[in-house]
């Protein structure tokens, strides 16, 4: 059955209203989000003639899954459509090249150890502190500005999971310390990074939570590729957000967070025995303060 009531002046009238449009709208931009995104609903709703048991169920879903809606928006794609409509602005503002973003996650941690990894004065830093018995992982390159030249002082923050697939302050069997696999390392002159971990496993959404159920009835996984994430931030140069994805993970090219982008799936090199990633990034340049600050997304911090 196809109505078109949507189109009615009745109820046009009634997005004005529950937007608050007619009146002395303080904030005309949420005012203008939220007609749109409430007359996108009705839309769908008469489309395909949702009842009102599926309606409520769906209400009831969110309210029992608003705990991991930080997996349920990158496991329906939208966290991955903001870096392409960031993409896209960059885009027309001719602002491309260098290393390509790509979704921060949910799982970052501020005030993570700020530690000195310029490589003329000290070695490599240790990522892990708790036992994990799997392989080293060593990670290490160089950060560079777009002409090649060396980003200096920059601050890398690198978070990853264990070889469980679990988070340091989100692992449901409590059993990483504060911080595991967790570091801020302040980088010199050189713009040279090197660090050893433990290998990560891919990360995969709780089991009977939420984000599991939707991606179960979407006839879909809930399941990422091993991976590392990095935030890189530097005086003169744009915030770059972005992870590195084990090419060679059976998920790699199926990550149901769309995470992984090409140009971030390098293949560790095992010839040493353990696996070693060499991997250079490249900022662009910041043309204003904002580039150099973080996105205020709200984030964990301890
Ligand atoms: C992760 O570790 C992650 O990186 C993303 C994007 C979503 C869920 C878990
Ligand atoms: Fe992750």
């Amino acid at each position: 059955m196809m109505t078109d009531i949507v189109r009615t002046q009745a109820v046009q009238q009634l997005l004005d209203r529950a937007a608050g449009i007619s009146g002395q709208a303080p904030g005309p931009r949420l005012n203008a989000i939220v007609r749109d995104l409430l007359e996108a609903l009705m839309s769908v709703i008469e489309r395909h003639d949702i009842s009102e048991s599926e309606f409520w169920g769906a209400v009831e879903f969110l309210g029992r899954g608003a705990g991991e809606l930080g997996l349920i928006v990158p496991g329906l794609g939208i966290e991955h459509f903001l870096d392409l409509h960031m993409d896209a602005k960059d885009a027309a503002a001719g602002r491309v090249g260098g290393t390509p973003r790509t979704i921060e996650g949910p799982l970052y941690v501020a005030g993570a150890p700020l530690v000195d990894g310029d490589l003329t004065r000290t070695n490599d830093v240790n990522l892990t502190d708790d036992p994990d018995e799997t392989e080293e992982l060593t990670m290490s390159g160089r950060v560079s500005g777009p002409d090649g030249e060396p980003v200096e002082n920059a601050i890398l923050h690198v978070w990853h999971a264990n070889s469980k697939g679990f988070y340091s302050h989100f692992d449901p069997t409590g059993a990483q310390s504060p911080f595991n696999n967790r570091r801020r390392i302040r980088l010199g002159a050189d713009g040279r990074y090197a660090f050893h971990s433990k290998m990560p496993q891919g990360y995969s959404v709780p089991p009977g939570g939420a984000a599991d159920q939707l991606m179960t009835a979407l006839g879909r996984h809930g399941n990422r590729p091993a991976h590392v994430h990095f935030f890189i931030e530097a005086p003169g140069y744009r915030t770059l957000t972005t992870q590195i994805n084990f090419g060679d993970d059976p998920h790699a090219r199926d990550d149901f967070a769309f995470g992984t982008r090409e140009g971030l799936l390098p293949v560790p090199d095992r010839s040493g025995g353990s696996p070693a990633v060499h991997f250079d990034f490249v900022l662009q340049r910041s043309a204003s303060a904002d580039d150099e600050a973080f996105s205020s997304r709200p984030r964990a911090s301890a």
